[in-house]
C-alpha cells in the first residue's frame, strides 16, 4: 500500500517541491491548503503535479478542523510547512504570527498525538531562530537568539516539537533550514523581488529596484535540494534536529550584483547606507535605490550554516551552487516576462 503524506502549506514554495518529490516516491500526497476566495495552486501547476495532489482544506488556527483532516487522511507522515513566513510582516502582525507559527504547531502535534501518534512529523524550523550572532557557522547546538516575532514563534515551535518527541516518544523532527529559494519563491522575499524586478526593468516594465538593507548576509540554497532533506529526516529510525545549509554566505548586495549580471547589467555603486544607489556601468542608468522604509526594526546580520550532521547522518548535500541558483531565477523571470506570463 502506498504511504500517505500530509503536507500543510502545500500552496507555498516548499509545499510544491515536496509534493512533487513525494509523488515521485509513489506516496499518496494530501495537500492541505487554506480555504480562501481563490485557491492558489499555481506552483503545483508549474511543477505539473496539481492534479495528482489530493487537496484538503486546513487552517492551523482551528483545532477541530485539524482533527477532522487527520481522522480523514490518517497520514503516515506529516510535513508542517504552513506558516506566516514573512519576517518583515511579523513585526506588523506579531500576535497572528504567533497564533499560526507557534500555537498552530501545538494544535497540529496535539491532534496528531490523539489521532495517529505513530505518524512521523516534520516541523519547518528556521535559521531565523539563531538571529543575533552567537556563533559561526551555526549548527544544531548553537544557542537561539531570535530577532523578530517570526523567529520567536519558530523557537517555540521548535521546542514543542522536541517536547512531543521526548514526552510522548513521537517520531518528530525539526529541520533548521537556512534560506532556500527558487523560481517559485514568493516576491515578498528579497531574492525573487530582485530577479522579478530586474526582468521587468530589462523589458521596460519597471524603472528601479528599491531595496532595504544591502549588507545582511544569508546562506542561500535551492529549495529543491532542501525538501529532499525534509524527506530524509523522516526516513531515519528516530526523529531528530538537523541543520540544512550550504555553508556559504553572501550579502544582499552580492545577490543583486550577480542577478544584475545574469540580466545583462554591470552594477557600480555610489553612496552608502540609506543613500546607496546602483547604476549600470555601461549605460549609466539608475537600477537600484535603497529605501530606508524597507529596513526592519531589528535585523539578522549574518547567517551561515554548518550542515555536517545532515551530511553524515542523512547523506544530504546541496547540489545547486549560488551562481546556478541566481541564474536559474533570473532566467525564469526573464522568460516569464518575455512570454507575457504575469509574475506572481
Ligand atoms: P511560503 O510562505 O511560500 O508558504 C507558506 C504556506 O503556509 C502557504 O501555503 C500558506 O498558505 C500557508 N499558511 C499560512 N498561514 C496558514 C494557516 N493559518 N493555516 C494553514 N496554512 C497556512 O513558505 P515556504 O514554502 O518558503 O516555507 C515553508 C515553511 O518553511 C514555512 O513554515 C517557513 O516558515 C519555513 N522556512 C522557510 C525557509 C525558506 O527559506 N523558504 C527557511 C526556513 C524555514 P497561503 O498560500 O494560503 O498563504
Ligand atoms: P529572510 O528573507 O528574512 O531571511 O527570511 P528575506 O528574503 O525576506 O530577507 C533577507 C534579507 O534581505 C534584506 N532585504 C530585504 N528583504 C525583503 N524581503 N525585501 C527587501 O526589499 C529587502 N531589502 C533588503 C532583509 O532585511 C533581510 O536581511 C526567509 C523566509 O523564508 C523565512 O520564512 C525563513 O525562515 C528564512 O528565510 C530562513
Amino acid at each position: 500500500m502506498a504511504r500517505k503524506a500530509l503536507i500543510t502549506g502545500v500552496t507555498g514554495q516548499d509545499g510544491a517541491y515536496l509534493a512533487k518529490l513525494l509523488l515521485e516516491q509513489n506516496y499518496e500526497v494530501y495537500g492541505a491548503y487554506r480555504r480562501s476566495a481563490s485557491a492558489n495552486f499555481w506552483r503545483l501547476a508549474e511543477l505539473g503535479v496539481e492534479e495528482q495532489v489530493r487537496k484538503v482544506p486546513l487552517d492551523l488556527l482551528e483545532l477541530s478542523n485539524i482533527q477532522r483532516v487527520l481522522e480523514q487522511v490518517r497520514p503516515d507522515e506529516v510535513y508542517n510547512l504552513a506558516a506566516q513566513s514573512f519576517v518583515g510582516l511579523s513585526f506588523e502582525m506579531p500576535v497572528y504570527t504567533a497564533e499560526v507559527d507557534a500555537l498552530g504547531v501545538t494544535r497540529l502535534l496535539e491532534a496528531l498525538r490523539q489521532v495517529r501518534p505513530d505518524a512521523r512529523f516534520y516541523q519547518a524550523s528556521t535559521s531565523e531562530m539563531f538571529g543575533k550572532v552567537q556563533e559561526v557557522p551555526q549548527r544544531e547546538q548553537t544557542p537561539f537568539y531570535p530577532r523578530s516575532p517570526y523567529g520567536a514563534a519558530k523557537v517555540y515551535a521548535h521546542w514543542i516539537t522536541v517536547n512531543y518527541r521526548e514526552a510522548y516518544g513521537m517520531h518528530a523532527s525539526s529541520g533548521i533550514l537556512f534560506n532556500h529559494e527558487s523560481p517559485l519563491r514568493s516576491m515578498d522575499f528579497v531574492t525573487r523581488k530582485v530577479t522579478a524586478t530586474l526582468a521587468r526593468i530589462r523589458h521596460g516594465q519597471a524603472q528601479v529596484l528599491e531595496l532595504g538593507n544591502l549588507e545582511a548576509r544569508r546562506d542561500w540554497g535551492f529549495a529543491g535540494d532542501y525538501v529532499r532533506g525534509m524527506w530524509l529526516m523522516l526516513q531515519q529510525p528516530e526523529g531528530g534536529d538537523y541543520v540544512l545549509a550550504t555553508g556559504e554566505t553572501r550579502s544582499v548586495r552580492e545577490f543583486v550584483e550577480r542577478a544584475a549580471e545574469a540580466a545583462g547589467y554591470h552594477l557600480t555603486w555610489e553612496g552608502e547606507g540609506a543613500g546607496t544607489r546602483g547604476f549600470d556601468r555601461t549605460s549609466g542608468r539608475l537600477l537600484v535605490q535603497v529605501n530606508p522604509a524597507l529596513y526592519r526594526p531589528a535585523e539578522v546580520d549574518l547567517l551561515i550554516g554548518d550542515p555536517t550532521r545532515a551530511r553524515h547522518q542523512l547523506g544530504w548535500a546541496p547540489t545547486v551552487s549560488f551562481d546556478q541558483l541566481v541564474e536559474m531565477m533570473v532566467r525564469a523571470d526573464m522568460d516569464r516576462v518575455a512570454r507575457g506570463v504575469p509574475l506572481r
